[in-house]
């Protein structure tokens, strides 16, 4: 069997996780890591890339991990990764990967009580052999437990923010051929879930004369790695990334019929085949078609085709139901009762409230990131970076904080008023639940956000009274990412929402979707449980760098499925309001 990209880059996270667990130097430990996240992202097969001896171009492979990579491709085979697992056995990265145990802990484990893997970890925590460990007890061990049962929930999906751009690649390559009519992204990334079992793309031709070139072309697309399957009408491909990619070729003359069934969701699908049944037809991905008495569909009588999604909703006497809401959850009752909202859109954004610069973790400069903001259609930023707890991140002391309010009154100045540039802090709610910084410097600022960064596993008592606090200080106008998921891998705190709504909602404080798609936090059902208290949202990127200030269409599809309308966004409000809304709150 050939290595793909994604077996490449696997590789290299565990090499970097076997030797973080052996205690190697964090440069090297790094590098790997590195390695491997730049190699996920690259959208060609690297076999191809050796052979044109191009694999030092890649950021972060130097000579001699290239050449570990062509001894990859070459052999299938790593002498050093061998080597390295006759020293450490390497089922131990997944210990690592349980949630509080981190490579230290993995190593102790191995070392004291011969812990390999989840299985002899899992036994050992039900025994009760790990709570004399040094920095163990009782309560880690029963964590211990609880997060191998979660790691066992997780599924092999892909996060929206890597199938995205790479199904929409694919989808541009394919609308440029002269027989592709119509071309769209279907399935779960067309209702924008936050992670994606495989991609469903669609092309209508004029004729289906024209689909053999279409799937052609498909099949040969560079990042493709391997066909798993090609027919007239259908075929399934897997990326260079591993990702499953399915295509389908149709008439032109249903594609509203094709286009809302393979956009799903199957609950979705289903009502609507009721809904038809209750008006006399069946209802496929090809069309309606007339049924008798005993729904069998009448031989010779005409199909209706739909060349739109509105004709596939008005033949059911309905109003065109939105992607984001297709999931059976209201969206029905809500269509029937004219009810339905009128969903916020990427355009309807003014405002970003929360992003870094280089005084903390950002790689731009506040100018940098305002001239990028503008770029992209904002009118107005909050340079929001972090607060003196957050040391890792390179958080700002208070004398900090108050000089670069200077410079961001000295670049809203030079904007002169093409983008407003206002001053604010992600600020640290710290472990005790204080706040990171005091009122009177609070005061001083535009726009205050506090965000959960540490101690994110308390208990769900402790760490919801953490955030009550945050939102009881009027200073406090947004909470960051409030349940501090990251997607795939780390799950979200153990909250109160309800308590967290009330207080939300007595106190006036905005909650966000965080836009970055490692987070889209807070998820849809819980915005949607919000906007319903009469709660604000904040659509934000928290962009670290410029490339990233592009995320906000992701927290957009997010809010959609939340239902948040555009009155229902803090940062869709010209810039007047928005100051307006912030004075109106306690400064
Ligand atoms: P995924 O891929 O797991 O993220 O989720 P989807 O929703 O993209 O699911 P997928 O790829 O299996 O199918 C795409 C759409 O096609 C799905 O949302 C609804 C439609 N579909 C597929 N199979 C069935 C089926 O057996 N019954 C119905 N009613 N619809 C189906
Ligand atoms: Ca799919
Ligand atoms: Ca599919
Ligand atoms: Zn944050």
């Amino acid at each position: 069997m050939t290595l793909t990209n994604r077996d490449i880059a696997d590789l290299f996270e565990r090499i970097s996780d076997l030797l973080e667990i052996k205690g190697e130097i964090i440069h090297r430990v790094l590098s790997y890591r590195r390695a491997s996240e730049s190699i996920r992202d690259v959208p060609r097969d690297l076999r191809v890339i050796a052979r044109e001896g191009g694999l030092t171009d890649i950021p972060g492979i130097g000579k001699t991990l290239a050449e570990k990579i062509e001894e990859l491709l070459e052999t299938g085979k790593l002498e050093f990764y061998e080597k390295l697992t006759a020293e450490i056995p390497a089922t131990l990265v997944d210990v690592m990967r349980v949630t509080g145990v981190g490579p230290k802990k993995a190593a102790m484990f191995w070392k004291e009580r011969g812990i390999t893997d989840l299985a002899s970890l899992e036994k050992s925590a039900r025994s009760g052999r790990l709570r004399d460990l040094p920095k163990m007890g009782e309560k880690s061990e029963a964590n211990i437990i609880a997060g191998i049962e979660m790691l066992s929930r997780r599924t092999g999906r892909t996060p929206l923010g890597q199938a995205y751009p790479a199904a929409q690649a694919m989808l541009d390559a394919l609308r440029e051929l002269p027989q592709a009519a119509e071309g769209a992204i279907a399935g779960s990334i067309r209702r924008g879930r936050p992670t994606i079992g495989d991609v469903d793309l669609l092309v209508a031709v004029s004729s289906m004369d024209d689909a053999p070139a279409i799937m052609e072309a498909f099949v040969a697309q560079e990042r493709v790695a391997r066909i798993l399957g090609q027919g007239p009408t259908k075929s399934s491909v897997e990326l260079v990334n591993g990702l499953q990619v399915d295509l389908r070729v149709l008439e032109r003359e249903r594609w509203g019929t094709a286009l809302a069934y393979f956009t799903g969701s199957q609950q979705h699908n289903i009502r609507m085949r009721e809904r038809a049944l209750e008006r006399g037809l069946s209802l496929n991905e090809h069309a309606f078609s007339p049924i008798d008495d005993n729904r069998q569909i009448i031989e010779g009588a005409p199909k209706i085709l739909c060349r739109t999604e509105e004709e596939v909703y008005a033949a059911v006497g309905l109003p065109w139901i939105a992607p984001e809401l297709r999931e059976d959850a209201g969206e029905f009752d809500a269509a029937e009762s004219n009810t339905l909202p009128d969903l916020v859109t990427l355009d309807a954004l003014q405002g970003d409230l929360h992003m870094h610069t280089t005084w903390s973790d950002g790689s731009a400069s506040i100018r940098e990131m305002a001239e990028a903001a503008l770029a992209a259609g904002r009118k107005y930023i909050v340079i929001t970076d972090h607060s003196r707890g957050a040391v890792i991140a390179n958080g700002l002391s208070i004398e900090r904080l108050l000089a670069q309010q200077a410079e961001v009154r000295a670049v809203d100045a030079e904007m002169n008023g093409r983008i407003r540039v206002f001053h604010g802090t992600e600020m640290d709610i710290l472990a005790d639940g204080s706040l990171d910084f005091p009122d009177d410097v609070l005061e001083q600022l535009d726009f205050v956000v506090a965000s959960l960064h540490v101690s994110l596993r308390q208990p769900r008592e402790q760490i919801t009274r953490r955030l009550l606090n945050a939102l009881e200080n009027p200073h406090v106008d947004l909470i960051g990412h409030p349940r501090g998921q990251l997607i795939p891998d780390r799950e979200p705190a153990d909250l109160d929402m309800d308590a967290v709504f009330e207080a939300a909602a007595r106190s006036g404080t905005a909650l966000e979707i965080n836009s970055n798609p490692q987070r889209l936090d807070l998820e849809a059902q819980y915005a949607r449980r919000a906007v319903e208290m009469g709660i604000k949202i904040a659509i934000d990127t928290d962009a670290h760098r410029t490339t990233e200030l592009h995320y906000l269409s992701y927290g957009v599809l997010t809010a959609r499925r939340g239902w948040v309308s555009t009155r229902d966004v803090l940062n869709a409000l010209p810039v007047n309001e928005f100051l307006a809304w912030a004075a109106g709150r306690g400064r």
